[in-house]
């Protein structure tokens, strides 16, 4: 039978993530670095915190991490991101989510690819935070338009490519031979190119009017711009980025440090200033540089529910209007104990996020509960008092604009704080897209709902042992 011999897209994802990792480590050597450093403080973690290990073993999260971590990409066109939905599609990564982050002076909106499903996430949580340039915010008409011309040139997929996405559309998944061709092509549209497709003329003009503009329009590709690995102890490896001769970003991205960790906190080391040859009109070709591919490391925590998200919202911008972070990191320290002062308020157990209703949980069975029968009616509460039911927090897959926007920032130099109106499109989003985007938090509620309604069905047919 046909179907039997497709491999599932989650090992095509999978591997499609070992060779981006390969790749990005030959081309920008301080990822390889960073990723030695995660280990190292991961295994010191686990190790210290055997707690930790035994509930990440538990609910089956151990595994992913080693492997886990994100990437980035800017796209230029519509038609680009709508074939890059395509191909992300094939590796079972899906849009989840509308990203505005014009407000912070960027001029793009984004979404993340990823795996949706609690199987796929355990298998390889692979994401990609994927960017798609406006140019409508872009105020010179005549470069706008120049910048369309040269955009609406590029083919950033290769042939064989596009032809293995059509072809696991037709036929519903690839076999072995066609999944690692795909792999290897897909790699290609991620690939570092040092060779603009502009000239020095051009590239200055497009740089002039906003980096992220050069970065976008003077490219053959969208060059996969960082790789972040996950750590279990994101201070730690901040702390010990210097020793590894590696300097990192002022400040850590997100919540403060906390006993129990939400959502997301990042940090990143800057961009790599690297060679780049330009070709003027006369086909000669000039030496200059550009700044684009960076490192970051990432921690996450739970995922909120829209009231912890409100929660959060607030408490950082009550934080911000204290103390606003200074890229140079001359306020660090007191931007530090401002976010640690204003999340006071943010309760930090387990118990007591879920109570306030404030995270999503993953409810599991305990060993005692595996061994009773219980009558339907329980509640969930009574049950977790009575030592039937343990619950877990479900990680945050997602991204944050205020971070992102930190991160997009550190990486563009101050020069570059530009000013926009906030003007979120989803609409247009998803319509340049070709679908609409996945509302991250009813995906958070299907997990937990699914979870309860596992342990209310093990526990009404199981066995009284005892
Ligand atoms: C993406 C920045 C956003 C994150 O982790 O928040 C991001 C970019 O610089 O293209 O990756
Ligand atoms: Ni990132």
């Amino acid at each position: 039978m046909k179907e039997n011999s497709f491999v599932s897209s989650d090992e095509i994802r999978a591997a499609f993530s070992a060779a981006m990792s390969a790749m990005y480590r030959t081309e920008v050597p301080a990822y390889g670095t960073l990723m030695e450093l995660v280990g190292q403080v991961n295994a010191e973690t686990l190790a210290a915190d055997p707690d930790l290990q035994a509930r990440l073993e538990d609910t089956d999260s151990l595994e992913r991490i080693s492997e886990e971590r994100h990437g980035a990409i800017r796209l230029g066109t519509p038609a680009e991101l709508s074939m890059m939905r395509r191909v992300f599609a094939v590796m079972g990564m899906h849009p989840v989510g509308y990203y505005d982050l014009s407000t912070a002076g960027v001029p793009v909106h984004s979404t993340a690819f990823r795996p949706v499903g609690d199987a796929s996430l355990k298998k390889n949580p692979f994401r990609v935070f994927t960017s798609l340039l406006r140019l409508d915010l872009i105020a010179d008409e005549t470069l706008r338009t120049e910048a369309e011309q040269i955009l609406s040139k590029r083919q950033i997929f290769t042939s064989g490519a596009v032809a293995l996405t059509e072809k696991a559309e037709r036929e519903g998944g690839l076999d072995k031979a066609d999944a690692e061709r795909f792999v290897a092509e897909a790699l290609e549209t991620f690939r570092w190119h040092d060779k603009a497709k502009v000239s020095p003329e051009m590239y200055q003009r497009l740089h002039d009017a906003h980096r992220l503009i050069a970065d976008v329009v003077s490219f053959k590709g969208p060059h996969i711009n960082h790789l972040t690995p996950r750590t279990l102890d994101i201070d730690a490896v901040q702390a010990r980025m210097p020793d590894h001769a590696i300097a990192p970003k002022a400040i850590v991205e997100g919540p403060p440090t906390r006993k129990c960790a939400i959502l997301l906190r990042q940090t990143s080391f800057k961009a790599l200033e690297e060679l780049v040859s330009f070709q003027a009109a006369d086909g000669s070709w000039h030496a200059g540089s550009h700044t684009a591919r960076f490192g970051e490391i990432e921690q996450r925590g739970i995922a909120l529910t829209p009231k912890g998200r409100a929660l959060y919202d607030e408490l950082l911008n009550a934080s911000r209007n204290i103390v606003r972070p200074a890229a140079d990191g001359s306020n660090a320290a007191a931007y530090e104990k401002a976010l640690a002062e204003a999340f006071v308020p943010f309760p930090d157990t387990w118990a007591g996020i879920r109570a306030e209703g404030l995270g999503y949980f993953a409810y599991s069975l305990t060993a005692k509960g595996r061994k009773t029968k219980v009558d339907a009616a329980k509640s969930l509460d009574s049950l977790i008092e009575g030592g039937l039911v343990q619950f877990d927090p479900i990680v945050y897959e997602d991204f944050l604009p205020v971070s992102a926007a930190g991160i997009f920032q550190s990486n563009l130099g101050d020069d570059a704080a530009q000013e926009f109106v906030a003007s979120p499109n989803q609409q247009r989003f998803e319509l340049d897209l070709g679908a609409k985007v996945l509302n991250e938090f009813e995906h958070y509620a299907g997990i937990e709902q699914a979870s309860i309604a596992d342990c209310v069905q093990m526990l009404s047919c199981a066995e009284a042992a005892e």
